[in-house]
């Protein structure tokens, strides 16, 4: 709840090289995430009415929020849960394949595991600009797609299950626009234990 803060990454900064660099992780976790949270506590400090709600209540319903802080609640409270994710997607030692019913989920929608990293590379490599890739879910359905700045797929009815940062500031240090390099990259650090537990929370 509110204010937001922001939590240890749980794991060494270099914990994920040689695959994701130290310094991206520390700037990335210790500045960028950072000024979300501290973005998002300031604007929303002037409106105890909604200081009650969880960052995904006011993404999901962003019409709520008085204009004069909607798009900073937008830019910062996404930034802030779609950053929260992602460092756990990634926390060092999970399973490095998708097993059991998460897997047997993807292969239904996807066709094969294969197929689903395919089709969210595609979303990773077709969002113009800054954005995220996602497996979302919504009404048991799980679908890839792609979202805008720190949008969020919650703001459409989804969960997020699985998100990749494809702002330059994610990877610029160490792939420099290499964007599909570090997209393919992402699958060697992705913890699939993490991701499966999101999917079972999400299924409710
Ligand atoms: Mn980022």
């Amino acid at each position: 709840m509110q204010p937001f803060t922001l939590a240890p990454l749980g794991y060494a900064v270099d914990a994920l090289e040689p695959h994701f660099d130290r310094l991206t992780m520390e700037i990335h976790h210790g500045r960028h995430h950072r000024a979300y949270v501290d973005n998002a506590n300031r604007a929303l400090q002037a409106h105890p009415e909604l200081q009650a709600l969880s960052a995904e209540a006011l993404m999901a319903n962003l019409s709520a929020v008085p204009e004069s802080i909607r798009n900073a609640v937008r830019n910062n409270v996404g930034g802030h849960l779609n950053h929260a994710l992602f460092w756990r997607l990634m926390t060092p030692s999970g399973a490095s394949a998708p097993s059991g019913a998460f897997a047997a989920a993807l292969t239904d929608a996807f066709g094969s595991i294969d197929a689903f990293k395919a089709r969210f590379t595609e979303a990773a490599m077709g969002r113009f600009g800054s954005g995220w890739a996602w497996l979302a879910l919504k009404h048991g359905k799980l679908s890839v797609m792609s979202t805008p700045n720190q949008d969020t797929p919650g703001m459409d009815g989804y969960v997020s299950i699985i998100g990749l940062d494809v702002w330059e500031h994610a990877y610029y240090l160490k792939f420099q626009n290499r964007r599909a390099d570090y997209a393919k990259t992402f699958w060697s650090v992705l913890n699939w234990d993490v991701a499966a537990a999101e999917w079972q929370a999400a299924r409710g």
